[in-house]
């Protein structure tokens, strides 16, 4: 059948959806109604009428996907943007982890964090590899570089540290113990799109970052993600491994996988980078809200923002200490019932996961700073399209959720 003329095609979509006028005229709307539920996050959605002519294009040419045009410019763009040397798009960030370690050859044990999304652990044993876990830096929730030397063995061959929160490792230490023990670094980065440290993109320290482009970060392709690396040979490696492993039409050089984003994605990052810097920007003012308003609340504490760098703010964890009147759980519970969904990221520990506690590692007596972190923290809403109003009845909730509030809900139920 014969392409229809744009106009009359966008027409036609119009009268399918009634309220297609109104939803993109509305701009980031982060597709939440005013007065409803504040989740603990919302995407970055530009206006949809920006994103038409990108689909219509890809109708156009009726390419998909396998590198296609849109996929190469978001890889240079990225690369620019981030200020790094090479970067590979891929489907989502769990399957750039597995690359990745793929990509390094990575074997037999690996030093890594329990507080962390799963996916990172997760990405080892989908390589067979052991993870072996180390306690964390309280102010950071990173890996503590202080444990990372005892727990080296000979099998060990790699760190994986995360950039919990977008707050850098100890990017320097790890480095020295890696170069002293010659293992490779491959940075979960997935909280950390655009952060700078010590002068540069975050991206570009270790030997690979791993970045997220899920719905729920701070720069989104609805589900995706990206190996950045330092050298074209590297790129050219990790290239062929998420396409199976085809070098070219005839041949296979690794058991490589399915790893590769889409059209649809790439043109939906390409367009999400125009608005990126204003989100940024919005996060931070939301981030100074919560920290001026937070500071003399009795038992919250707020994560220090880290020395030499440029924050993206994607998450803002606060820590419920003893002196708060009612638990982190209580706390989690009223502000649920007020319809304020903020999450526990990172509870429980990786390491109480059932495919984890077995190791000799996973033992809770050896990760008492991971425990008390999970047991207390709580990440509040944040994201470009939260009002200042929205913020201020976020506070208010914390700051009047006492045992009355508490008793109160729990009469509701
Ligand atoms: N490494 C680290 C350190 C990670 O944090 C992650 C992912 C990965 C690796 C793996 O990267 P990917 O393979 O995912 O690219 C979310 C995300 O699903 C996950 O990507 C993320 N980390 C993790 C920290 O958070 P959930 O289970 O909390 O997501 P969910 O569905 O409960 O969403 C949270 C809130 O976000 C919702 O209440 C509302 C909002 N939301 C969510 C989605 C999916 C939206 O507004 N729109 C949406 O489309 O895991």
């Amino acid at each position: 059948m014969a392409a229809k003329p744009k106009s009359e095609s966008m027409h036609a979509r119009q009268q399918a959806r009634p309220d297609a006028r109104s939803t993109r005229q509305s701009g980031q709307t982060g597709g939440r109604k005013a007065g409803g539920p504040i989740h603990v996050t919302r995407p970055l959605l530009p206006p949809l009428e920006q994103f038409l002519p990108y689909l219509e294009e890809i109708w156009e040419s009726g390419w998909l996907t396998n590198a296609g045009p849109f996929h190469q410019k978001l890889e240079k763009a990225l690369s620019e943007y981030l200020g790094v040397q090479h970067l590979s798009l891929f489907t989502n960030g769990t399957i750039a982890l597995v690359t990745a370690l793929q990509c390094l050859r990575i074997t037999g044990q690996v030093i890594t964090t329990p507080y962390s999304f799963v996916a990172t652990s997760h990405a080892l044993l989908w390589n067979g590899i052991e993870p072996v876990f180390v306690d964390i830096d309280a102010a950071t929730c990173n890996l503590d570089p202080e444990r990372i030397e005892a727990a080296i063995t000979p099998r060990t061959t790699a760190i994986l540290p995360v950039h919990c929160y977008g707050n850098p490792c100890d990017v320097d230490r790890i480095q020295k113990i890696a170069d002293t023990y010659g293992l490779k670094v491959i940075y979960d980065a997935a909280h950390a799109f655009g952060v700078a440290h010590k002068g540069m993109s975050l991206l570009n320290f270790g030997d690979l970052s791993v970045l997220s482009f899920h719905a729920t970060k701070a720069f989104n392709t609805f589900e995706g993600g990206a190996i950045v690396c330092p050298d074209a040979k590297t790129k050219q490696r990790i290239d062929y491994l998420k396409n199976f492993g085809f070098a070219d039409e005839v041949t296979v050089v690794a058991p490589g996988i399915n790893g590769k984003m889409n059209e649809v994605q790439a043109a939906f990052g390409l367009l999400q980078l125009q608005h990126i810097d204003a989100s940024l920007l919005r996060r931070r003012e939301i981030d100074q809200r919560y920290r001026a308003q937070l500071r003399d609340v009795d038992g919250i504490r707020c994560l220090p923002l880290p020395a030499d760098t440029t924050p993206n703010c994607s998450y803002f964890p606060i820590l419920v200490e003893r002196e708060y009147p009612i638990t982190r759980d209580e706390l989690y519970q009223v502000m649920r019932q007020a319809g304020v969904f903020a999450r526990r990221y990172f509870f429980p520990l990786i390491t109480d996961f059932p495919m984890y506690r077995g190791l000799a590692s996973a033992a809770p007596d050896l990760l008492p700073t991971a425990r008390r972190v999970s047991s207390g923290i709580l990440c509040l809403p944040i994201y470009p399209t939260l009002s200042r109003d929205e913020v201020d009845r976020i506070v208010d909730l914390i700051k009047g959720a006492g045992p009355s509030a508490l008793l109160g809900d729990l009469r509701l139920e």
